[in-house]
């Protein structure tokens, strides 16, 4: 069977964009693949993060996936800081990576642009390399992304075929997973930008766990255009274009299928239409979120996750050690 890693960082509530770009894939998908998906609390650190918070947030974030109907019998969940082999085969790759390649990389100019004051951490200029040591691990066949994190899979791609050029054969290539419809689920209230779990206001983001009323709310309240056809543009009209997009996606069919479902709707229609959708398909997964929060299933689930994902990870790094040479003759 093929593999399949993929992981979300616990720096804040998930948003509706995590679970489109990100779990609902996961979930989608692991009848096809072994999958690994982790909690990634190492590049969580890679911008500053309160102690408490985080232990909140790692827990909670399991229990999501969980709640997506990510299967434990299926699926390699565990905490990305309990296996030190990530940080090993980063630091090897590390070595590997040329300052220009980082250099290119536009999350961290984004990331390091909002962090100026307080000082950039080395970590986050290196976060790409982390995340291909995640993949190369495991020799993982796919990894299902959102679109912001596809140069990520790209540079991680290069790193494999430099090493395996340098060294022989040691990892495999993996391939991206994007999904063709909310690739990139926008602000609701700024649709050229991101829906991002860190947002300084979340008028315009749909937190996972939101009150029902209040997701509907925002929905309603979403920025749209001066006209009244329900049309996809992302250029012209990125606002409604973000709704069909999200209508799509959630009711697995096309954007062409979208228009035409609402070509004699107006706007507060649609909305209404988007609200209905996105509550059907959260409401459920948060009744389930709420009996899982409180019990004792997260840890074995993360038990159950480490006891398989070591020693896989330690043979691969060992394996790494002797083509280069580490380690005692
Ligand atoms: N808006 C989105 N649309 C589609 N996919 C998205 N993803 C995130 N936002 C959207 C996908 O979710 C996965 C996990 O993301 P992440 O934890 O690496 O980070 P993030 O949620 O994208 O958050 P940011 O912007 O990096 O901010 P912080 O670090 O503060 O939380 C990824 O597959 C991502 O593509």
């Amino acid at each position: 069977m093929k593999k399949l890693i993929s992981g979300i960082k616990p720096t804040g509530q998930l948003t509706l964009g995590n679970y489109i770009g990100a779990i609902k894939q996961f979930v989608k998908l692991q009848n096809e693949y072994e999958s690994f998906i982790f909690v990634a609390d190492l590049h969580a650190i890679t911008t500053p993060q309160n102690k408490k918070q985080l232990q909140k947030l790692i827990k909670e974030l399991v229990a999501l996936y969980l709640a997506c109907g990510l299967d434990s019998s299926k699926n390699t969940i565990y905490l990305q800081s309990e296996n030190p082999y990530h940080a090993h085969l980063s630091w090897v790759l590390n070595c590997h990576t040329y300052l220009g390649e980082l250099n290119r990389m536009t999350q961290f100019k984004d990331k390091a642009a909002k962090l100026k004051k307080e000082g950039i951490p080395a970590g986050l200029y290196t976060y790409p390399v982390l995340m291909a040591s995640d993949i190369l691990l495991y020799d993982a066949d796919v990894v299902p992304v959102g679109d912001d994190q596809k140069q990520h899979v790209e540079i991680t791609r290069r790193l494999a075929e430099r090493f395996n050029n340098k060294y022989g054969s040691t990892f495999k290539i993996p391939d991206v997973i994007i999904t063709s419809t909310g690739a990139r689920i926008k602000d609701l209230q700024d649709p050229t930008k991101k829906m991002d779990k860190s947002s300084v206001s979340d008028k315009g983001v749909i937190l996972m766990l939101d009150p029902i009323e209040s997701i509907k709310q925002k929905i309603r309240r979403a920025v749209t255009d001066n006209d009244s056809i329900i049309k996809f543009d992302e250029k012209n009209k990125p606002g409604i274009s973000n709704l069909i997009n999200i209508y799509a996606n959630l009711k697995d069919i096309s954007i062409k299928e979208t228009e035409e479902e609402f070509k004699k709707a107006n706007y507060g229609d649609f909305k209404e239409a988007v609200a209905n959708l996105v509550t059907e398909v959260l409401k459920p997964i948060q009744d389930k979120y709420h009996q899982i929060i409180n019990s004792n299933i997260i840890d074995d689930i993360l038990n159950q996750g480490i006891e398989k994902a070591l020693p896989l990870a330690k043979a691969k790094c060992e394996y790494v050690s002797k083509k280069i040479g580490l380690g005692r003759p």
